[in-house]
């Protein structure tokens, strides 16, 4: 069936002879199409013939198109946006960033001149694609629910209720499976299964981060000492900077290796920047003793928050993972595909390699591949999964179709 029927969109743009371009090519692909010149007449057609999707122009006399997207998020539509303009991308994807963020679901958007070609892709990419959601915020999955506390997760971790989720890493250009990275889960017998982003601070504000790390990083080790026919497999590990400053920690993770045959270079330690790394020395002699050991370093969710380029050249890490915010809209997003371009570009220039998480679409794998990305870690590839799935995940795992 024709993806297009029974689909309504609306055109708004003060340019009568783009309406009915747009209306022309898009009517014949088989959409219900009709379109207005007026923002007036165009709010009274988005109430009474509640349309799928509004291609709305940016630049329009009186109220223009930033004024329209204002009115639309107060009024909570649900038809999705697609934007527009002549303007240029940056503009464009400036005001779809407003406009994601005031809560409207932006299908796309549209530069001028554009090809019927382009405004056919547009159009079905924009019903195709999930909706765009607001993701709950840690405040609102512990709501009516019992607080997590510095008590509560000493007795979790007596009762060994931390488990490790694996998320797959592929190699770009060959789309093998290289690794994964472990990522924390609680299995809490009332609350179900939590997310680290609940419990992760509040361990990192108390004293029990140490030995959370310490049961999560057994985990990781007993894990990659089974992988028998797999043993050239990588497992990444998020360490907490707050873990950076015990002086035990590279021999007492060396140890745990050597007792299960795991070499150090199957081990990835991924650390994020905070703002208060406590002791800047200790952590550059800690994470000088992981390289010296053989262990890689990662600098996690890179390009956000607080790396710099400082901490870069002067930090010895092996590989640099870029930050899911700029990966999952590169697909829409030029400005995006540029920092993704230079950030791959400064990586390779220090030595590192570079993986590119929260790849979500074939695109953007296409892209990332091109672009010389070393990595690539998303949903695309693979969702975090319990250790009792990961077998299965590997044998049927088929590479993504490319172009
Ligand atoms: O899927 P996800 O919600 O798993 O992870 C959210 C965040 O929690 C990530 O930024 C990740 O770095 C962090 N995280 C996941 N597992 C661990 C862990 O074992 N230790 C630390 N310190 N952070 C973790
Ligand atoms: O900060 P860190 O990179 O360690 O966190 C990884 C986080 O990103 C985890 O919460 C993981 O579940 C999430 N994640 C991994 N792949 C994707 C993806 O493709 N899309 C989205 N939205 N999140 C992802
Ligand atoms: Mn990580």
């Amino acid at each position: 069936m024709n993806v297009a029927s029974g689909v309504k969109v609306l055109v708004l743009d003060d340019d009568e002879d783009v309406c009915q371009t747009i209306a022309g090519i898009a009517g014949l692909t088989g959409y219900d199409t009709r379109w207005t010149t007026d923002s007036n007449a165009c709010f009274s057609m988005l109430l009474k013939w509640s349309p799928d999707i509004l291609l709305l122009d940016l630049a329009m006399p009186g109220m223009d198109g930033i004024d329209t997207l204002r009115m639309l998020a107060r009024n909570g539509t649900s038809t999705r946006v697609i934007i527009v303009s002549g303007l240029g991308s940056r503009i464009l994807e400036a005001a779809a960033r407003a406009a994601q963020e005031s809560g409207l679901q932006v299908a796309g958007v549209l530069g001028k001149p554009f090809s019927p070609a382009r405004l056919r892709e547009v159009l079905s990419s924009a019903i195709t694609a999930s909706p765009f959601a607001r993701s709950a915020g840690p405040a609102d999955k512990q709501l009516g629910q019992p607080a997590i506390t510095a008590t509560r997760i000493e007795k979790a971790l007596d009762r060994r209720e931390f488990e490790l989720y694996f998320q797959p890493k592929i190699e770009c250009s060959t789309r093998q499976v290289i690794g994964f990275e472990g990522l924390a889960r609680w299995r809490d017998p009332d609350l179900g299964l939590l997310m680290p982003d609940v419990f992760i601070p509040v361990a990192e504000a108390g004293s029990t981060i140490g030995r959370m790390t310490a049961q999560l990083a057994e985990q990781a080790l007993d894990w990659l000492g089974a992988q028998k026919i797999h043993s050239q497999l990588t497992l990444a590990l998020n360490i907490s900077p707050r873990t950076l400053v015990d002086p035990e920690f590279p021999g007492w993770i060396e140890g745990q290796c050597v007792r299960r045959g795991v070499q150090p270079t199957q081990l990835v330690l991924e650390v994020t920047e905070t703002a208060n790394m406590q002791n800047p020395l200790m952590t550059l002699e800690l994470l000088t003793q992981f390289r010296i050991h053989g262990f890689r370093l990662s600098i996690d969710d890179f390009g956000v928050g607080y790396s710099s380029l400082v901490q870069l050249a002067r930090l010895p890490f092996s590989e640099m993972k870029i930050d899911k915010s700029f990966v999952m809209v590169a697909r829409a997003d030029q400005e995006a595909q540029k920092i993704i371009v230079a950030i791959v570009g400064l990586a390779h220039a220090l030595g590192l390699s570079v993986t590119a998480e929260g790849v979500e679409d074939t695109w953007v794998l296409d892209f990332l591949r091109d672009v010389g990305c070393d990595h690539a870690q998303g949903y695309l590839i693979g969702r975090p999964m319990p250790a009792d799935l990961v077998d299965d995940w590997l044998k049927r795992w088929t590479p993504p179709q490319g172009a």
